[in-house]
């Protein structure tokens, strides 16, 4: 039984590849970090299964990581674990530092100090945002890095990292450089995610309006579930290389609060433009979406759009498994259910309250 370690389990793909390798028979380790609180909401139905195993750790210390990869000794490593919002790293860029870039090398020597670097193959979640300003579209391996953001410099490192223990020590490290990819399970301050709540209170009377930054940035959205095969699959490759990974369809953040609001049952209009811009629902005249400064970034990556031919050819994936209409039907679903349940228990609560005659 092949044995793996995963760091950033408790994330959206960490929660998918765990899944994913568990179905394949793999014996899956996790590494967690203690919360005051429980951050385990993704990974609770897995937790108590046989083959699946969580260890304490964190990537911004050595000796824990040095512990958990010298007990496991796993046959592969997914380092998924970071700081992983690039609007934050603006707010926290040495943390993110710390973690996204220096923590991609402790990783790496703790495979050679505990005497793994032959046998432990190495898969670093590298990032569509290291294209950042970019320089050529749409973009693939050959594409220039120009990273646009505290985040993309320190995941630019993790992927040169990566590449130099590849060739300086041969060990089977690669990068898969994702574009952006989305689920029910992806973080609610994440655009694609805060628009499927929002769309999903707002139709049912629990949220007035959405506060949006840069309506016109553009992105190649794909499905989480689909992302994680290809990580996997990076792993199986006879040699170690990089990849993108990408859907090859672009579309942008207008498009996809139109589309979401739609599958929620509001139909949108949009006026105005820049900050004034305002998306109104066309069947009572309210105004729904809005635009706020305060999710304009810095320096914001406005062009994402990946060419995912190398996958396709060499790892024989398909990028086009589920499409941009499905991904944001699935997330409205589910979102939709969500707030639905949240309402009922409400009523529960309250039913409950009434019926103790707390309130007369
Ligand atoms: P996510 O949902 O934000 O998950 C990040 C994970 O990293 C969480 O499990 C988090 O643990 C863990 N983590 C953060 N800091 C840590 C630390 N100091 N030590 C140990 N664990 C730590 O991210 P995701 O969307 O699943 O993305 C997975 C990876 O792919 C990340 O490296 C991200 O940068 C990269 N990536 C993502 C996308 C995308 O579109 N999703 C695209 C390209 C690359 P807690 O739960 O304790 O916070
Ligand atoms: O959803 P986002 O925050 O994702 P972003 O910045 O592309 O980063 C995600 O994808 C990367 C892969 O390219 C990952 F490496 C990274 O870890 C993360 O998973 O923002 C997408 C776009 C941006 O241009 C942002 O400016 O949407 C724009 N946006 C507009 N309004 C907003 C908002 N982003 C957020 N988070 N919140 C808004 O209100």
């Amino acid at each position: 039984m092949k044995k793996a370690l995963i760091t950033g389990v408790t994330g959206q793909d960490g929660s998918y590849l765990s899944e994913f390798l568990i179905g394949r028979g793999y014996d899956v380790h996790g590494v967690i970090r203690r919360s005051s609180v429980d951050f385990r909401e993704r990974i609770a139905h897995l937790e108590g299964q046989p083959r699946f195993h969580l260890h304490y750790g964190d990537l911004s210390d050595t000796s824990s990581l040095v512990k958990v990869i010298g007990l496991v000794r796993p046959d592969e490593i997914y380092n998924l674990a970071a700081q992983s919002h690039v609007q934050v790293s603006f707010d926290s860029p040495e943390y993110t530092a710390d973690i996204d870039a220096t923590g991609v090398l402790r990783i790496l020597e703790a495979v050679r100090i505990t005497g793994l670097a032959d046998t432990c193959r190495i898969y670093q979640a590298s990032t569509s945002e290291l294209y950042g300003k970019v320089e050529e579209v749409p973009q693939s391996e050959t594409t220039p890095f120009h990273p646009y953001s505290p985040y993309a410099v320190a995941k630019q490192y993790g992927f040169w990292i990566t590449k130099e223990y590849r060739e300086a020590y041969h060990m089977f490290c690669c990068s898969g450089i994702l574009f952006n990819h989305e689920s029910e399970r992806r973080g609610e301050t994440f655009v694609t995610r805060k628009i499927t709540l929002a769309a999903a209170r707002i139709a049912q009377g629990k949220q007035e309006k959405l506060l949006l930054g840069n309506l016109s940035s553009l992105r190649d959205w794909g499905y989480a579930k689909d992302y994680v095969e290809c990580m996997w699959l990076i792993l199986q490759h006879e040699v170690p290389d990089d990849f993108v990974i990408a859907t090859g369809v672009q579309h942008s953040v207008r498009e996809f609060a139109t589309l979401a609001f739609r599958h929620a049952g509001i139909e949108l209009e949009w006026t105005g433009e820049g900050l004034d811009e305002k998306g109104i629902n066309k069947a009572n005249g309210k105004v729904v979406v809005e635009v706020s400064p305060d999710f304009y970034r810095p320096t914001d990556v406005v062009n994402l759009w990946g060419d995912p031919s190398k996958a396709r050819r060499e790892l024989g994936w398909n990028p086009q498994k589920t499409s941009f209409e499905e991904l944001v039907r699935i997330m409205v679903d589910h979102d939709m259910k969500k707030v639905a349940k949240e309402q009922a228990l409400e009523h529960i609560n309250l039913a409950e309250y009434l019926e103790k005659g707390v309130v007369k």
